[in-house]
């Protein structure tokens, strides 16, 4: 007999849909976007879900992921967003890095590109969690900053999500949002990590690069512990 703590207490984790992030003005729009909404809304209004809550890219201008931070010498080249990477050393121990791209500036703390769709249902959200606060580290992670936590347990970042889903006892964690490459990728890998069954609904998310969804499908099943679904021709749960 399943006890409450083994039962079904699904939470519904809709991440970065934010304008910057969509068609036609965000800076750093993932194609198609904002056409994912539909779904993403009918998700929100099912009783299914234990917890909804939704993330939200929220950074300094002074944020290290965005290029133009990089391009104070005149002496070397410009760097380019989507094209130039950067390494990122860990603040709490400089010898752990971690490369990744450049971005355009985006979601900057408090402005119109920051804000979710208003299209979005989001009086149905429970809580909404920001990331990417840190001007020193890039967090794709709605969880938490890249790196490993110290011996002692300190890391440079943790938005509070896994206390606040461990404290509601779930126990399967669906997501959706953008973009399915980055911020959705990292959110499934920390959040299978920290022993929830994760699933990521594939027609409610999308990517920055479409062409590379499939390979990036294989490796968030094969090392992530991810399973992607599709609701057209799977069952959810
Ligand atoms: C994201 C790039 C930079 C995302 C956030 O939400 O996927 N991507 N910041
Ligand atoms: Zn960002």
């Amino acid at each position: 007999m399943a006890d409450s703590h083994s039962s079904f207490r699904p939470a519904l984790l809709v991440v970065d849909m934010q304008e910057d992030f969509c068609p036609p003005s965000g800076s750093l729009a993932v194609p198609q976007g904002r056409t994912i909404t539909p779904l993403i809304n009918t998700l929100l209004a099912l009783p299914t879900f234990s917890l909804k809550i939704a993330t939200q890219d929220w950074h300094p201008p002074t944020h290290i992921s965005f290029a133009s931070n990089h391009n104070h010498s005149h002496s070397s080249p410009p760097k380019l967003p989507f094209v130039d990477t950067h390494t990122i050393h860990n603040p709490l121990n400089p010898s752990q890095s971690y490369t990744t791209l450049l971005w355009p500036d985006h979601c900057i703390q408090s402005t119109p590109g920051a804000s979710l769709l208003p299209e979005l249902l989001l009086s149905h959200f429970d809580h909404i969690i920001k990331k990417g606060t840190d001007p020193r580290v890039e967090m794709y992670s709605a969880f938490f900053d890249p790196f490993p936590p110290t011996p002692d347990g300190k890391r440079v970042c943790d938005s509070g999500l896994a206390k606040l889903l461990h404290e509601k006892d779930i126990t399967h964690v669906y997501v959706v949002g953008l973009a399915g490459d980055y911020c959705v990728k990292h959110t499934a890998y920390d959040a299978a990590r920290e022993g929830f069954q994760t699933v990521i609904i594939e027609e409610g998310t999308k990517s920055v690069n479409p062409g590379g969804w499939e390979e990036c499908k294989k490796e968030m099943e094969s090392l992530g512990g991810v399973r992607v679904v599709s609701v057209e021709s799977e069952e959810v749960q």
